[in-house]
């Protein structure tokens, strides 16, 4: 298995990452919505957390039709989440107490409503006309080809004052920029350089999460997607099952463009060290090619150790976790397949929630979920956090009048709503969690067991899902084995999944129950950071055999 032990990591790479859904994180403006000031007052409690760097989704200005994932303006800050000084504000604040900050771009696709999309639909003349994929019908007047949105229907819309189609992968609110068109290239770049300069002293932001980038490119010849063979559902099933994405997803060119993005980075990265993160749903051959190719556009050869030679993003997000069914023979071949399939100077990531999916302690259960924890933070490779996931905080429940995404009121009845993993942060006892006023009623409800669940209650507790979290984050930050080291002899066996991680001498062993029964296992002498039960009070001696249900055992093994 290839591994990548040994010191002089980056920042990104020996940190953690936590995801921030801005409108769900902290109300300081009364109108039940979270906002940049709500994030600026809770970086205390991130710190303590034990995180490095915040990843926020996005605050842009926006009709908000896919709340904020519709962008009208990339360089400004929507009202409803504060102004620009806020931001100032905000990533001051952050960089003061050495937090790193990461903003979601969303380059594939503009709202209708941004001024370049309002040009381009004013006629077919239009200056920006070639800014977005339009299209003329097919024959019979009808879409152009079979390609689908991801939230149901075709990917068409029909435009009736200049005569043609339009493509959007997601809403007809959300037109898909031409990726081709060296101009929209150039303007997205642009935005970005004004992010990586704002802020006091122009130090500027960390990071992209990049928004859907295997998606940048479709087909320049049009061509409509295959069906998929592997589909069995009704006609009524949402489009995008029924097809395979051959012309719509993961377009060979994608890969240069990846490598401009990263290569603006590096430029910038001479004091501060950015990083380019992609959210990429792909098998795992297809996501680690954008990793990049050794070299191409390296400005900065002498800064990153392991990660210089690669030329494309350097956190291709890695969601296997989420879609592979929890089982210690499955995950345990997961981690050997993606090991395995890393290029030379790649870098991991996993990931166990986010915005788009149902919460993780609503996926394994609870009890499940607090053993995620120990996987993800003793896995090799960058962990990104969702917020409330420390809390063990499962989905909210929603009634049919709640209902806020767009996602769910397109293809009602699918379960394919995403509102139920967006609720408020629970943040203390109080009437709506700390998230705002008691008498202001927040844009989604609050999960039932807010009054347990909540950060201030588990902070009291030794023995809470937070507890464990902040006791993980330490042990990651204070072991190099943990945050740097190599891994190895993963392995599977009776429900128990187990591996080592490893930086020279120093070697600690990680044991995971995921059953609902004790196992006995073979452990190393040594102390044990974290006994079974999940308890992490504090460190003792011994050669752990038994991991309880649900539980998991870490020990540093003797020399
Ligand atoms: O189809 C999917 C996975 O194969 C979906 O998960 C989809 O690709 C994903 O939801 C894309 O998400 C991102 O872009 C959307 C936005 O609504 C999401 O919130 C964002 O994370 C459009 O910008």
């Amino acid at each position: 298995m290839q591994n990548e032990g040994g010191g002089n990591q980056l920042w990104w790479q020996t940190g953690v990452v936590y995801q921030v859904y801005p409108r769900s994180f902290q109300d300081t403006s009364s109108d039940g919505v979270g906002d940049l000031a709500g994030i600026l007052a809770r970086l205390d409690a991130l710190v303590d957390l034990g995180v490095d760097a915040i990843w926020v989704s996005p605050f842009y200005p926006s009709p908000m039709a896919d709340f904020g994932y519709d962008v009208a303006d990339y360089t400004g800050v929507d009202p409803l989440f504060g102004t620009l000084d806020d931001f100032d504000r905000l990533i001051a604040g952050a960089h003061a107490r050495g937090l790193k900050l990461i903003l979601d771009f969303v380059p594939n696709h503009t709202s209708d409503q941004h001024p370049w999309f309002l040009d381009s639909r004013e006629s077919r003349t239009s200056s920006r006309r070639d800014w977005y994929l339009w299209h003329d019908p097919a024959p019979d007047g009808g879409p152009p080809n079979n390609w689908p949105s991801h939230f149901g229907g075709s990917g068409w819309t029909f435009d009736e004052s200049t005569g043609q189609y339009y493509f959007h992968s997601f809403l007809r609110e959300q037109p898909d920029l031409n990726w081709r068109n060296p101009a929209v290239r150039e303007a997205i770049y642009a935005a970005m350089r004004f992010w990586l300069e704002r802020g006091p002293g122009g130090r500027g932001v960390d990071g992209f999460r990049m928004d859907v980038l295997w998606l940048l490119i479709k087909d320049d010849q049009f061509r409509s997607n295959p069906p998929n063979p592997d589909f069995h559902g009704d006609a009524n099933a949402p489009l995008i099952w029924q097809q395979l994405p051959l012309y719509t997803a993961d377009q060979p060119e994608t890969y240069e463009i990846v490598a401009t993005m990263r290569a603006l980075l590096d430029s910038y990265s001479g004091v501060y060290p950015r990083v380019l993160i992609g959210e990429i749903y792909l098998p795992i051959p297809k996501l680690v090619r954008y990793y990049g190719k050794p070299g191409t556009s390296l400005e900065t050869p002498k800064l990153e150790s392991q990660t210089a030679q690669l030329a494309g993003a350097q956190m291709p997000f890695n969601f296997h976790l989420i879609q592979t069914p929890w089982e210690a023979e499955r995950i345990a071949d997961l981690i050997r397949r993606y090991e395995a399939a890393l290029p030379p100077g790649a870098w991991p990531n996993w990931v166990l929630g986010n915005h788009d999916q149902k919460r993780l302690a609503s996926r394994i259960g609870a009890a499940q979920a607090r053993v995620a924890a120990v996987l993800l933070l003793t896995l090799r490779g960058t962990p990104t956090l969702y917020y409330g996931d420390e809390l063990g905080m499962p989905d909210a429940n929603i009634a049919p009048g709640q209902i806020r995404d767009p996602a769910e009121k397109n293809q009602p009845g699918r379960g394919l709503g995403r509102d139920p993993e967006r609720s408020p942060m629970i943040w203390d006892g109080s009437e709506n969690a700390g998230f705002c006023p008691a008498e202001i009623q927040p844009w989604l409800p609050l999960v039932d067991d807010w009054p347990e669940l909540n950060h201030a209650a588990q902070l009291k507790d030794e023995h809470s899902t937070l507890a464990v979290y902040r006791c993980l984050l330490a042990l990651r930050r204070r072991y190099p084995a943990l945050h740097s080291g190599a891994i190895s002899d993963v392995a599977a066996d009776h429900g128990v999944l187990q591996y080592v991680r490893s930086d020279g001498a120093a070697r600690i062993q990680v044991h995971l129950n995921l059953t609902e029964e004790s196992q006995s296992v073979r452990g190393c002498p040594g102390t044990v950071l974290v006994a079974s039960g999940l308890d992490c009070t504090g460190e003792r001696r011994g050669e752990n055999l038994w991991v309880l249900a649900n539980s998991a055992v870490v020990v540093l093994c003797d020399p």
